[in-house]
Formats: structure tokens, C-alpha cells, sequence
């Protein structure tokens, strides 16, 4: 039987174990001249991952061809960031051969575990975006929808964090240095993209039609690559494309520059550099030219694709819209809607309004923050001169917007000034994605209300129709069966298996949580979790962990907004009474952190160094008997995230309310049974609702109260430092020299950002000693509900059979349903075609 035969053989209904292990000793062999024997893990890992994908290829090539066949409407889901992961052991899962594979390696002495730990993370992206946009892909390949992940293929990702002498060291994230198993090159859909010069406008002597010719530009060829999106149990594979650069070969030079050295030195750096790196912030614009570059790159190349796809079946291209839709992730993409518009008009030759009516009708936005500082507003010389004819688009999109604005409002010039896409010299992309799409969506329940009462107030007004929420949601298939394996099984023996791709069963186990006996097993299987992560952090961080002591985990990327300063300046609190009061009872307890800061943001990384330095002292204090220990979990990243929320009692979704737009770790931590410890923020808010507030331990301010101090001011933290001795001590400890060996600017700027009105526009802008108190409080109430461990079991199992509504899948059904419009489309398996 040939190979592919027989890898088409093994995945199919029945898994031939005979087949598989042959694949991968014949892999070994002919990618390494080695015997399974003499093979390195990571050789091991290629081998594996090369007899899966031969799998996956041949449901990759049914699939596209029953999307052809069905000629169904697809949707272009262009995000600059897919955080995925690592891969491997999440297509085995949606294969639904994850155990026979394991099986079939421990025969052959390889340990599953081990090689999927060769397998660098695909860490294309910063935090809850990113994840979100890989999420989603899942879901949509499960559910049987055609979609196209858009993006750009890094080759360095997000940045590995090392911690030296507890500060953040940032080290580049060489992911791709040993070849990554699952991508395949599609040089025969390259695609050409043209930055800068200048537009020379001629009339069309034939036709009469305008006509606009870009000279004097830079180029680069954009290659896609495609990586598999396997779908669960389905037999659907669907597509992330991420685009690379090349420099434009000599031959293809504009006539004018052949054998212009210096030109094609020129452009084969920017091919480099275009693709080089992600831009590691989170929740910040950095209005770098690359950055800008980075978007018309990957939106260019992937609207040529789609429109060179959509014409081999279809006439009218005025039609796009019946078979495409394109969503936006964030404003980072944005640059989309006027890219279309010249695709349109330059180049399919459409008018203005022809070209306008396709565009509104294909782009749609999601909103992911209301940061300010994560607006993206470009300077227009900048995009002007990178992007010339774009920039024209823009110019009349804008025009002709100011004159509906007058038209609906008339002598109202501050509508215009609050609405237009051009003010102030700045292009602002979110308007234009409003104006543009024909959907705009928050992300969470409160998030999508705080839009359109306060941020897109006056778009709100003018376009209500626009306007929806999507709550946002998780794949409990990586985050609970892959993650989770025993309480997956656990899951699984009692209410049967249906919850992986219908996470609404979970909400079987509800009566269960009255079976004493089930939640000894529940607890038990935390426990095993427990140990498994005390193990991780023994291994990794030297430090001895007591499994039974109540492990808080917040883990996220590091923000001033999220409040790591927060939790750990309790932290010190703790230990100072703990000190004082050695007599005192105290339930031990394990925080665990886990986060990284953008490399230029100053706050962020001391509060790194903060939260390691007080680890440092309480860990090696012998007098308080191990009941306090802090962990900093170095480099968090998908792979570790699913062994920590596997692990969590207790989730800290503790974000200033009204900032956090949604959040979707506590989601994963709810879905895994750990309460949460939050504010009313985010979807914060809906996992209390779904839960039951005495399943949560809820505190602060609500996010209406912290906009009434924003809007009229009110708050002095002045006069809680002075009022609150235990608060006033802990802020003083920041500059005591007690965490840092008696330096007493090591914290200056956490110090300052807490009082001090010089240093920021507001001291203690995110109401930090405002919440103390009650968080305080909170995390007093975790204290005692966990002591009574009948009450905390069923508190933690309840969490578990109330996530339902977090999965991914039901956030993605509701796109479908209100913006996407897309049909299901059935992909036989291989075997039955062929056997
Ligand atoms: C929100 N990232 C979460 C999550 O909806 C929410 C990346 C590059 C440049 C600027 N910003 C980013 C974000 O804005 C981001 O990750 N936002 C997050 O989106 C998914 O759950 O609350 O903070």
C-alpha cells in the first residue's frame, strides 16, 4: 500500500494503528536518515506532525473543493494578530485520534507529551485578540462554515520573556528556525504590493473614464502560506493564509528601473523588514510607518486573492457581496475599505458608487478596546506619502460622509469635528471602519453599551442599525480537552461526550453538583491539576509549592488598566499582617502571575520587577511557615496558559470596571471551574449573570462610577493614603527599599502613578486604592468560602456547568446569524468517497 494510502487509512473512522507507526518510522527516515531510536525529540515531533498533516491534506483538498462545488458564501476574518498556539496536539484533538496516536507512540516508547513540547508556540499575535481571531477559526472550521483566516506570517512572534534578577528581558521568538511541519508555500498565488510615489491621472482617450497610475513606488511580492484549521470530527479543514515578502525579482522592475542597483537593494531590505516582527503592545497604537505598512501589505495581497478567487466563478464583481464578507478585527485592518474601493475603480473599472455600494456592503468591524491610547489615528503626511492613492479614496469617503453629517444635522459643525475620518491632520481608522462597514460590534454585553451610550455616541445616533453586540467566547476544545484531559474524561463519562462541540450540555452537570461524590472527584481532579502545575513551577521557577494551599491565578498581558499592581500591592498587605500577627489564622495560599509587558512601557515592567522582588521576600521568609508564596510564571504563553487554568482555584479578573472590553481568560478559567474574583467589568459581568453572584466573588467600583469620576472628578487618592494606615504602609513600601535591597527609586514610577498628579493627567488613574478596600474584602470572602471545602466545591463545579454560553462556537453562530450569513457546508471523510 503506498503511504498516502495508508496515512488516509489511519485517521479514518477505525484509527489503523499499524499504518501510523509505519508513517512515522518511514518520516524519520527520509527527513533525518535516522531509526526512531537514535531520533531527537524535536526530529520526533517533524515526523509526527508530518503523518498528521498528510492526513489533514487530503480533508484540506475534499473541503475546498466541496466549497467550490457548493459555491458558498465565505468569510475573510483580517486580523494582523492569530495568537495560535501550538498546533499538533489541537489537530490530533479535532481529529479525534489524539488518544490512538498517544497509544500508538507509547508502543513505540515516544511519550506524546514530550513531543508536542518540541512544538514552538505560533505566537502571531499580543493577547485577547489575537486568541480571540484563533478561537474563532476553530469554531468556524467545527461548525462547518468556509472561512479564511487573513494575516501576516511573522518570522519573529510575539517576543520570549526571560526574567533576569526579576526585570523582563525581551528575546527574540525564532519560531520558525526548525521548519514548521504544518505550512505549505503557495508561491502560484503571489501577489504584488506597491507603496509610495505619486499618482499621475490621465483620461482614458477610449473610454473617456479616468484613469489614476501610480509611478515612482517601491514594491514587494507578498507569498502566501496556508496552515490547516481542522475542524472536529468533521472532516473540514479551512485555511489561516498568512502572507510572507520577497523582494520584486530583477525582471519585474518598472521598465524605468531595470538595473537600478540601488532600487533593488532597496526593495529586497523593505521585503525583510516588512514582515519581520509583530508589534508586541497590546491595547496601544504605535503609529510606526512599518506598522502601516505591515496593514496595506497583508490587506492588499489578501483582497487580490479574493477577488482573483471570486472572478474564476463569477461575472459580476458588483455582486461580491452575495459570496464574500470580510470582518475586521480591530481598525489594524481597516485600510481594507479603501483598498477595495481601488481594486473597484482602478482596477475592475466600477464607478464610484458601484465601487461603494460592494465595499458597505462586504466590510464589517469589531471593536476591541476603548483605550484611548489604542486609537489608531495616522498622521496624514505619513499615509499620504506611503499610501497616495489610498489616501485620495480616503479623501472623498470623507467627503461625501461631511455632507451626509450636514445634510442630517444641519449648522451642527461639532458633529462634523467629532465624526469626519480627517481632522486635525490625523486619518482616525475607526471612524472609517464605521462609516464604511455595515456592522460595527463590541465584544461583551457592557462593552457594546459603553460604544453607543459614550465612545460612538454620535455614530450610535446617526446609524443605530450598525450597531451589535457579540459576546465573546473560548474553544473548549483546546482550553478543556486538550488542556484538561481528566476533566474532559471526567466530563465525558458523565454526561456523555456532546459538550465538545455543544458546550450548552455542560450545564448537565448542574445536578451533580448536590452528588457528594462527584464533587470529591471534581476536587480530586483539581488537585492532580494542581500538582501538575506545582511540578511546572518547580521545574521552572525552583520553587516548592504546596498544592493544597488556594491557588489565584492572573495571568494576561500586563496593563495598568488589568491591575497586576493591584493584586500584588494586597499581596504585601497580606504578609504584612501575616507578620504582625503571626497568630492569625491564615488559609495558605499560592498567587501565581503571568504576563508580558511591552517592551517600551515603563510601568509595566516594574511592576514585573515588583511582583518578582515580593515573591523573593516572602518566598525566603522561613517565620510565616510556607501560608504565603508568590509565583511570577516566566514567558506566558498559549502553550502554558491551558496547564495554568486547569490549575485555578480562584480567577482574578480585577481590571478598573468599564476598561476591560471583555476578557476571555475568565472564560477559560470559569469553563476549568475556578471562580472568579472580579469587577462588574467586561464579561465579567455575564459570567455572574450566568453563575449566580454567590458563585463569584464580586468588588468595586461599577463602571457607571468610574465614569461619573472620570467625567467630574472627585477622587483624591491623597485621602485614602492618609486615612487607611495598611494602605498608606504597603504604598510606602514601595519606596522603603523593603523589595529593593534598600534602593529606594526602584519603584518611583508605580509610587508616582498612584499619587503623584505631576507624573499622570490624574493620580491613580485606574482607581487602584479607590477598589483596594473592597477587593480586600473579597479575597477575604474567597478565604473563608474556601475553608468550607462542601461549599467551595460546589461553587467551583457550578462554574464549570454554567459556562456554556462562553464557547466560541455560540459567539460565531451569532456572527453568522446577524452579520455573516453564511450556510453550513458537509464534507464527506475521505473514506467514504474512495474506500
Ligand atoms: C481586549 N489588542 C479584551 C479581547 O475581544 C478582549 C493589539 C494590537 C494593537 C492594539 N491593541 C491590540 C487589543 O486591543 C486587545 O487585545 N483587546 C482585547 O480584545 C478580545 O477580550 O478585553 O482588551
Amino acid at each position: 500500500m503506498s503511504r498516502k494510502k495508508e496515512n488516509k487509512r489511519m485517521f479514518s473512522k477505525r484509527f489503523e494503528k499499524a499504518a501510523f507507526k509505519t508513517a512515522v518510522k518511514e518520516n524519520v527516515k527520509t527527513l533525518y536518515r535516522k531509526t526512531i531510536d537514535e531520533a531527537t525529540p524535536q526530529q520526533l515531533f517533524q515526523a509526527v506532525s508530518y503523518a498528521v498533516k498528510d492526513v489533514i491534506i487530503d480533508d484540506w483538498i475534499e473541503t475546498q473543493k466541496r466549497y467550490d462545488e457548493t459555491d458558498a458564501k465565505t468569510v475573510y476574518y483580517m486580523s494582523m494578530e492569530f495568537l495560535m498556539g501550538r498546533a499538533l496536539g489541537n489537530n490530533l484533538i479535532n481529529m479525534t485520534a489524539y488518544k490512538d496516536v498517544k497509544e500508538a507512540l507509547e508502543e513505540m516508547n515516544i511519550d506524546l507529551n514530550v513531543i508536542e513540547d518540541e512544538e514552538p508556540d505560533a505566537a502571531l499575535g499580543n493577547g485577547g485578540l489575537g486568541r480571540l481571531a484563533a478561537c474563532f477559526l476553530d469554531s468556524l472550521a467545527t461548525l462547518n462554515y468556509p472561512a479564511y483566516g487573513c494575516g501576516i506570517r511573522y518570522r519573529y512572534g510575539m517576543f520570549k520573556q526571560k526574567i533576569e534578577n526579576g526585570y523582563q528581558v525581551e528575546v527574540p521568538d525564532n519560531w520558525l528556525k526548525e521548519g514548521n511541519p504544518f505550512e505549505i508555500r503557495r508561491e502560484e498565488y503571489a501577489k504584488e504590493v506597491r507603496f509610495g510615489g505619486n499618482i499621475r491621472f490621465e483620461k482614458d482617450p477610449v473610454t473617456g473614464k479616468d484613469k489614476f497610475i501610480q509611478e515612482n513606488y517601491e514594491s514587494v511580492m507578498a507569498v502566501p502560506y496556508d496552515m490547516p484549521v481542522v475542524g472536529y470530527g468533521n472532516h473540514v479543514v479551512n485555511t489561516l493564509r498568512v502572507w510572507d515578502a520577497k523582494p520584486i525579482t530583477d525582471f519585474k522592475l518598472d521598465e524605468f528601473d531595470r538595473g537600478n542597483y540601488h532600487k533593488a537593494v532597496e526593495q529586497e531590505n523593505l521585503a525583510k523588514l516588512i514582515v519581520d516582527v509583530l508589534y508586541p503592545n497590546d491595547n496601544h497604537y504605535s503609529g510606526k510607518e512599518l506598522r502601516l505598512k505591515q496593514q496595506y501589505f497583508f490587506i492588499s495581497a489578501s483582497l487580490q486573492a479574493l477577488i482573483a478567487k471570486y472572478k474564476k466563478k463569477h461575472g459580476d464583481i458588483r455582486k461580491l457581496y452575495e459570496k464574500v464578507v470580510i470582518q475586521m478585527n480591530d481598525t489594524h485592518p481597516t485600510v481594507a475599505v479603501p483598498e477595495l474601493m481601488r481594486l473597484l475603480i482602478d482596477v475592475e473599472g466600477l464607478s464610484w458608487d458601484e465601487a461603494w455600494e460592494v465595499t458597505s456592503k462586504t466590510c464589517a468591524y469589531t471593536n476591541h478596546t476603548i483605550m484611548a491610547e489604542a486609537l489608531e489615528k495616522w498622521p496624514i503626511d505619513l499615509f499620504s506619502k506611503l499610501l497616495p492613492r489610498i489616501y485620495q479614496i480616503v479623501q472623498e469617503i470623507d467627503r461625501r460622509f461631511v455632507i451626509q453629517v450636514r445634510e442630517t444635522y444641519p449648522g451642527n459643525e461639532e458633529k462634523v469635528r467629532k465624526m469626519a475620518i480627517l481632522m486635525d491632520g490625523q486619518v482616525r481608522m475607526a471612524n472609517m471602519a464605521i462609516i464604511a462597514g455595515f456592522s460595527v460590534n463590541g465584544v461583551a454585553k457592557l462593552h457594546t453599551e459603553i460604544l453607543e451610550k459614550q465612545e460612538l455616541k454620535d455614530f450610535y445616533q446617526m446609524m443605530p442599525e450598525k450597531f451589535n453586540n457579540k459576546t465573546n467566547g473560548i474553544t473548549q476544545r483546546r482550553f478543556l480537552a486538550h488542556g484538561n484531559p481528566l476533566l474532559a474524561d471526567w466530563i465525558t463519562s458523565k454526561i456523555g461526550d456532546g459538550w465538545i462541540t455543544d458546550l450548552s450540555q455542560i450545564s448537565k452537570l448542574k445536578p451533580l453538583v448536590e452528588d457528594e461524590e462527584a464533587r470529591r472527584e471534581f476536587m480530586e481532579i483539581k488537585y492532580q491539576n494542581k500538582v501538575r502545575l506545582a511540578k511546572y513551577i518547580k521545574e521552572h521557577n525552583g520553587i516548592d509549592v504546596d498544592p493544597r494551599s488556594i491557588f489565584d491565578i492572573q495571568v494576561k498581558r500586563l496593563h495598568e488598566y488589568k491591575r497586576q499592581l493591584l493584586n500584588i500591592l494586597h499581596i504585601m498587605y497580606l504578609y504584612n499582617q501575616i507578620k504582625e500577627h503571626p497568630e492569625m489564622s491564615f488559609y495558605p495560599r499560592t498567587f501565581i502571575f503571568g504576563a508580558k509587558a511591552a517592551a517600551g512601557y515603563l510601568r509595566a515592567k516594574e511592576t514585573i520587577k515588583l511582583i518578582n522582588s515580593v515573591a523573593d521576600v516572602v518566598n525566603n521568609d522561613r517565620s510565616i511557615n510556607g501560608k504565603l508564596k508568590v509565583v511570577f510564571i516566566e514567558d506566558y504563553r498559549v502553550s502554558n496558559a491551558e496547564i495554568l487554568f486547569a490549575a485555578a482555584d480562584v480567577s482574578e479578573q480585577i481590571s478598573t470596571a468599564s476598561k476591560e472590553a471583555s476578557g476571555t481568560g475568565n472564560m477559560k478559567f470559569m469553563l476549568n471551574g475556578a471562580p472568579t474574583l472580579g469587577t462588574m467589568d467586561g464579561a465579567n459581568v455575564e459570567i455572574v449573570q450566568e453563575v449566580g453572584e454567590e458563585n463569584a466573588f464580586i468588588f468595586g467600583l461599577s463602571s457607571q462610577e468610574v465614569i461619573n469620576y472620570e467625567n467630574n472628578g472627585g477622587y483624591n487618592p491623597v485621602d485614602i493614603y492618609f486615612n487607611d494606615w495598611e494602605i498608606k504602609r504597603v504604598v510606602d513600601q514601595l519606596m522603603d527599599g523593603t523589595y529593593s535591597n534598600g534602593d529606594h527609586n526602584m519603584y518611583i514610577n508605580l509610587y508616582n502613578s498612584l499619587l503623584n498628579t505631576q507624573c499622570t493627567d490624574r493620580a491613580d488613574t485606574y482607581f487602584i486604592l479607590k477598589d483596594f478596600r473592597s477587593y480586600a474584602d473579597a479575597q477575604k470572602r474567597v478565604e473563608e468560602a474556601y475553608r468550607d471545602q462542601q461549599k467551595w466545591s460546589k461553587m467551583a463545579m457550578l462554574n464549570t456547568a454554567c459556562s456554556g454560553k462562553f464557547t466560541s462556537d455560540r459567539t460565531i453562530e451569532e456572527y453568522v446569524r446577524d452579520i455573516w450569513h453564511l450556510e453550513k457546508v458537509e464534507v464527506p471523510s475521505g473514506q467514504d468517497l474512495f474506500d
